[in-house]
């Protein structure tokens, strides 16, 4: 699953490199499979996400022939298969500069996934570790727009438990691997994930994604 991880972030550099203004979604996501493939990956994991745009207020956008514009905020959640492993990895780009908005939206996503990460603990309970992100969002005003659950387990399957959400009876335990993917999804305006696979060790959390997300490292 490491290696899975390692494989993930080089299709999102491969993202980095080709991403600009007039590229096509479906562009961006044939440049990241040929990366992960060429490294190793023997298969993607699921089929991409390329949102850009307003796609990026939904969720599950899939992959368009939209062409990607200056001032568009740019979603990719994608992953690589290693061994039977996986892993699922988001980020969220931006083409030139953020508007305040996006940056209030984007850096309260980042929050949310970097105050969520150091819980993912030997006997935290799923429902917690949701609620710790979860707060953050609210406070920031955003919270009918979080509109799924922290994470999900998985390993040889894209969702398995545990699960990080509202609703979950699970207790996280050493040897688990979860996603932490908060998101805000504004519909009419655009939206944000930033998503890790993360293994919870008895030496704490551990990232086996490891790509750079402060928003100045993702603007292009
Ligand atoms: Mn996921």
């Amino acid at each position: 699953m490491k290696q899975a991880g390692e494989l993930s972030d080089i299709g999102m550099e491969a993202v980095r490199e080709c991403l600009r203004d007039g590229i096509r979604e479906y562009e961006v996501a044939a440049e990241a499979a040929y990366a992960m493939r060429k490294e190793g990956a023997v298969d993607i994991t699921f089929p991409f996400i390329v949102a850009s745009g307003p796609r990026s207020a939904y969720p599950h956008a899939g992959v368009s022939g939209r062409k990607i514009r200056k001032g568009d905020f740019v979603t990719i959640d994608l992953g690589a298969t290693c061994n039977g492993y996986l892993s699922d990895n988001t980020r969220t780009f931006i083409i030139g500069s953020p508007s305040e908005r996006q940056r209030s939206v984007y850096e309260t996503v980042l929050e949310a996934n970097e105050a969520a990460l150091p819980e993912i603990r030997d006997g935290a309970e799923g429902v917690n570790v949701d609620r710790i992100a979860r707060d953050i969002i609210e406070s920031a005003g955003y919270g009918d727009a979080f509109i799924h659950g922290l994470g999900h387990g998985l390993g040889l399957e894209v969702h398995e438990p545990p699960s990080l959400s509202k609703r979950s009876k699970d207790t996280l335990r050493d040897g688990n691997v979860v996603s932490d993917e908060p998101g805000i999804y504004v519909k009419g305006f655009e939206g944000v994930r930033i998503e890790d696979t993360v293994l919870v060790s008895a030496s704490g959390p551990k990232r086996l994604t490891k790509y750079d997300k402060d928003l100045d490292v993702m603007r292009m």
